[in-house]
């Protein structure tokens, strides 16, 4: 089914934008999560932003639900976040020193995530983790990571395993150029899966310096844990010495002020951060246990540095947003759309004879299309526990499903292996819109 404005002359100069850009660039993106590789047609070139719009370069507006893939929680150029950048423009945009809105953002962050006692600002979600794990395996003296399939925790080498995201959606779970010696000290389970997780420590647990995961799945589309799981997670972590470590680059200050852990009520030894804690520009964060964290760095002897670790311009914008988020929290007008969008592509779906399988948390939320004949009204698709269910998904189904909103002017993720996120400045009015125009993809679709 060709859609309008999946055939490049919808825009043209998009399409012009994307052949030169790949004559410059891989592919033509900076990231692959963009490249539209899984829902076929070519990337769209955006000119602008502002609060849940986007506006393309041929002047297409959309409404948005990637939000930058996360950050944006606040809608685009929070007009308190652009003065916070604009006053820190001022002053200057990067000394290579100690600033004292580093030490702000610092107690901000301790203060709203549980297990932070003490944090390290670095530039992206990927050096974050990559850092985590140097320190976990610092401050242990082990070796093996743990990890779970679909899972994504940025292009950290040794965690480009099973990965998820682009890596998913592209069919590069396991990248080239990533060595046997680097990911033989990965270990990769099952997300969802305590029984995995029990046969593995009862015979290597000393062996295991951390048990790495996403403690709400966004990156093979949105899948919550078991309470069973997370509480073998945390026994068994805390039995053997292996460090318990929350990757929350999507979900902190996503899913509640506190992230993930907090409504999870389940406090791991460390934390990554980014998205959001950067307010739309490069910063990241770990943060945990003090003992732990200062293993780190001058103050003890794990590496990690950064050119730009903790900028100026970053730390205003992520400060800013989170007190924006501390001050007026938006997670009860979230919770109320994300329940309202849920229910509606349930009805959607079931009216148009398609099996989904639609998972939500907050204002993060995937609908799994799934094998089978339509048939109204459909049959319950099957539920999603993990990458095993996740990966048997109609990903061409996602697909025409994907172009048919982009059609109506709704700018979903492009893969089927991500979430959607929509922000505090989406009206009542735009959810209603949304479920009208997946109303009509639904029932037109093969
Ligand atoms: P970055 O290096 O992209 O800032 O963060 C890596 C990362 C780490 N951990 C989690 C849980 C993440 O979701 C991410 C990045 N997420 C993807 C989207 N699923 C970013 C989009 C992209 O790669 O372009």
């Amino acid at each position: 089914m060709t859609h309008a404005f999946s055939r490049a002359s919808a825009r043209p100069r998009s399409h012009a934008a994307f052949a030169r850009a790949c004559q410059l660039i891989p592919g033509g993106v900076n990231s692959p999560a963009r490249a539209f590789g899984a829902v076929g047609g070519e990337p769209i070139f955006f000119a602008s932003a502002q609060g849940q719009w986007l506006t393309d370069i041929d002047g297409h507006t959309y409404l948005d639900y990637i939000g930058s893939w996360g950050p944006m929680i606040l809608g685009h150029r929070h007009p308190r976040v652009v003065a916070a950048i604009e006053a820190a423009l001022a002053r200057g945009t990067s000394y290579g020193a100690p600033t004292e809105a580093e030490s702000h953002l610092a107690e901000l962050i301790i203060s709203a995530v549980p297990c932070v006692e003490k944090v390290r600002m670095v530039s992206s979600g990927t050096e974050a983790t990559m850092s985590a794990v140097r320190l976990a395996r610092g401050f242990t003296g082990r070796v093996k990571i743990v990890k779970f399939a679909g899972n994504y925790h940025g292009h950290v080498d040794s965690l480009l395993v099973s990965a998820g995201s682009a890596a998913a959606t592209l069919g590069v779970p396991d990248s080239p150029g990533v060595t046997p010696g680097t990911s033989q000290d990965t270990i990769v389970l099952e997300y969802n899966d305590p029984e995995a997780l029990e046969t593995l420590f009862r015979s290597r647990g000393i062996e295991i310096a951390a048990v790495l995961l996403e403690p709400v799945v966004g990156n093979m589309g949105l899948v919550v844990p078991t309470p069973e799981f997370l509480a073998a997670l945390r026994r068994l972590t805390a039995k053997s010495g292996a460090l318990l470590v929350f990757d929350e680059v999507m979900t902190g200050f996503r899913l509640s002020y506190g992230g993930a852990q907090q409504i999870l009520g389940v406090t791991p030894d460390l934390t990554t951060l980014g998205k959001i804690v950067g307010g739309g520009l490069p910063l990241g964060a770990y943060g945990g246990r003090r003992d732990v964290m200062d293993h780190v760095l001058p103050a003890g002897k794990v590496f990690q540095a950064g050119t730009l670790s903790g900028n100026p311009l970053a730390v205003a914008a992520g400060t800013a947003t989170l007190e924006e988020l501390r001050d007026r929290p938006p997670y009860a007008q979230l919770e109320r759309h994300g329940a309202v969008l849920e229910e509606g592509f349930r009805r959607a779906a079931q009216a148009a004879g398609l099996p989904v399988w639609i998972a939500r948390r907050g204002s993060m939320l995937t609908m799994f299309f799934q094998p089978g004949s339509r048939q109204k009204p459909a049959a319950a698709g099957f539920p999603v526990t993990g990458w095993q269910t996740a990966s048997k998904s109609d990903t061409r189904r996602y697909a025409e499903f994907f172009w048919g909103m982009i059609d109506r002017g709704f700018y979903f993720p492009c893969s089927q292996y991500e979430a959607l996120f929509f922000s505090s400045m989406h009206t009542d009015a735009d959810i209603a819109a949304t479920l009208a125009a997946a109303e009509e993809v639904l029932s037109g679709m093969e």
